[in-house]
């Protein structure tokens, strides 16, 4: 097992990677920016080093500084938590070189994972359901082409892009050639890769994925889904456990289909296999994000395995030896509430500094905060001041206990989407689990 964790995040990922790190017994060593001086995870680790000025490519996506920072810490791994550095196979790759381990996948992995056409590809040689699609588009006419063996309404998407990024949903036949150029260079301009494909557009869709984990044997396990749908603009909003929209039968097929695929890649430590679910309730892959996600508590509360724990556990070698239908047992029910630092109403971002903070408590109620009292949120970084997540034996209870915990919730001084919470946890379509990506769209364009 590692002796020292770096960190190389910051917020309430890094304070969760400290408190699985403390569970271990491993010392950890927080980086920082300049802003971030009196942050939470500064001051819960057992050291921490500055590494630059708040611009995130300066601090926390600046590679050199962080591994010289591991370096001078005497760090033996770097956990990357999400966004950042996450889903860099160089970084990966450049740790190994310094002799650190990167707590997450190999970077083989992550090159074949990140390039959405290549895991099409090998998502489908497995077996698991895809949309009608493509391969890489050679140009507009090959675009055309395809799209029209399709069917209009197709989605194109980058190669290289992900979680929402680098896609443009295409209508009509005139806007085809059009797209492909633009897309093609955006492509290019943001993910240093041209390549963009087809897929068949789904207007309505719910988010459904799937928590994996494997070990250095070639083991996966499948934990569960999560719904996901609740979301703005690809900012998930509210997630929970399990989807109120999935069967047993089904979730063993699908845990299934995932342990196959990434066994038979090579996948080795934790991961999310994304789907869309259409009106028919069919069930397609999208992606799998190669690194630990915001949502994982639901998931947690609901098994009771300590993801982030297990995710350290299979990058030291350790084999993960975990009940293999653990997917089935499910217990209860949890949800999840993203806080973040903006309007609840125009989600325009509200940093600033936070006068009062009091958490909510009581059975069932998990909060996973990088917040306190008289600390300045800064305008740089993501607005995601903490998650609530209550658990219960049923969805309604869960959703009972969340209502309560948002009441409790004081965050004073800056504006917070809690309003949005608790009108979403009163809205009929939300309290019968009939939510799309569109809920919240629909529900503030009506208040
Ligand atoms: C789609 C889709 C509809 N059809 N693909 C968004 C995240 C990324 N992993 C995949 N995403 C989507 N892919 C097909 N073929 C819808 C989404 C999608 C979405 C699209 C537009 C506006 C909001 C959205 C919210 C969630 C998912």
């Amino acid at each position: 097992m590692f002796d020292k964790i770096l960190i190389a995040n910051r917020g309430e990922i890094a304070m969760r990677v400290i408190r699985a790190c403390r569970t271990l017994g491993i010392k950890t060593v927080a980086i920082h920016s300049d802003v971030d001086a009196g942050s939470l995870h500064v001051r819960f680790a057992d050291e921490a080093i500055c590494i630059g000025p708040a611009d995130p490519r300066r601090s926390y996506l600046n590679i050199p500084q962080i591994l010289a920072a591991a370096e001078i810490s005497g760090a033996d791994a770097i956990h990357p938590g999400y966004g950042f550095l996450s889903e860099n196979a160089e970084f990966a790759e450049l740790c190994r070189r310094c002799g650190l381990t990167f707590i997450g996948p190999k970077p083989e992995s992550m090159r074949l994972w990140g390039d959405k056409v290549r895991s099409r590809e090998a998502a489908k040689s497995f077996g698991l359901p895809l949309l009608p699609g493509t391969s890489v588009l050679r140009d507009g006419d090959d675009a055309a082409a395809q799209a029209a063996e399709i069917g209009y309404p197709v989605i194109m998407k980058a190669s290289g892009g992900g979680g929402g990024r680098g896609m443009r949903i295409v209508r009509d036949p005139s806007e085809i050639h059009n797209a492909f150029e633009t897309a093609t260079s955006e492509a290019m301009s943001g993910f240093r890769n041209p390549d963009v494909y087809l897929e068949k557009f789904v207007e309505e869709p719910r988010h459904i994925e799937l928590q994996v984990l494997g070990d250095p044997t070639g083991r996966v396990h499948s934990l569960g889904e999560r719904e996901c749908s609740l979301q703005r603009r690809h900012q998930k909003i509210i997630e929970e456990a399990p989807s109120p929209v999935m069967t047993p039968e089904k979730r063993a097929l699908l845990g299934e289909m995932c342990r196959r695929a990434l066994e038979g890649t090579g996948y080795t430590s934790l991961g999310t296999m994304e789907f869309l679910m259409d009106e028919r309730g069919e069930l397609y892959f999208m992606e799998l994000n190669a690194r630990v996600q915001v949502e994982h508590p639901v998931t947690e509360m609901v098994t009771g395995v300590d993801l982030v724990e297990n995710q350290i556990r299979a990058a030291a070698g350790e084999v993960i030896d975990l009940p293999r239908d653990r997917s089935l047992q499910m217990r209860g029910h949890a949800i999840e509430c993203r806080i973040n630092a903006e309007d609840p109403w125009t989600f325009v971002p509200w940093p600033g500094l936070i006068t009062e903070y009091h958490p909510p408590g009581g059975i069932g109620v998990r909060v996973d905060s990088g917040v306190y009292g008289g600390w300045r949120v800064p305008n740089s970084y993501d607005p995601l001041l903490a998650k609530v997540i209550t658990h219960g034996a049923t969805r309604p209870e869960a959703i009972a206990r969340m209502r309560c915990a948002l009441d409790e919730l004081i965050i004073s001084g800056i504006r917070t989407n809690i309003p949005l919470h608790q009108a979403l946890l009163r809205e009929p379509d939300v309290l019968a689990g009939n939510m799309s990506t569109r809920t919240i769209e629909r529900l503030v364009a009506r208040l």
